[in-house]
């Protein structure tokens, strides 16, 4: 009976040592798992982290500063009328269309417009909106705008000067 009992442990012995066995192999393909896919996440973020001082050094080219200039649109005028930049300058007009002046005429004639003809510049200026415009002053002389959209009796009022200077 001894033997038998003894014979048995010993099969169990073996079954636990087993098992014991097949954990450790799962534990040890779960850590290589966990290696390969920790690797992975940390070349990723290398890579990620090389790649923007990179595009910083795209940004280090000398950079055109950009001249932004506020105007509104009322009835009738562009403020300020007269704009004057610099040749090769990056101009960006931010202009808002508001009726200030007559709150009344939105209602007949919502829009404005500016029309910049040697700059190949014409925009609609939708009543409360606020239109960014962005070009280079490649060409040095005094230019006409006007608004192009007819916005009552002073439309022809409606006029500027933009002035390229050298
Ligand atoms: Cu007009």
């Amino acid at each position: 009976m001894r033997a038998r009992a003894r014979k048995k442990m010993k099969v169990e012995m073996a079954k636990t040592e087993k098992r014991r066995t097949v954990a450790f192999a799962l534990l040890m393909i779960a850590g290589l798992i966990l290696i390969l896919v920790g690797s992975v996440l940390a070349y990723t973020a290398i890579v990620r982290q090389r790649s923007f001082p990179s595009h910083s050094d795209f940004n280090e080219e000398p950079q055109q500063p950009v001249n932004g200039i506020s105007m509104t649109a009322d009835y009738w005028s562009f403020e300020p009328s007269t704009i004057t930049v610099k040749k090769g300058e990056t101009v960006r007009l931010v202009i808002t269309s508001v009726s200030n002046m007559m709150p009344m005429m939105p209602l007949m004639f919502p829009d404005h417009g500016i029309d910049i003809e040697e700059y190949d510049i014409d925009y609609t200026l939708p009543m409360g909106e606020t239109v960014t415009i962005e070009f280079v002053a490649d060409k040095i002389g005094e230019f006409h705008f006007h608004c192009s959209v007819y916005c009552g009796i002073g439309h022809e009022d409606m006029h500027g000067e933009l002035i390229v200077e050298e």
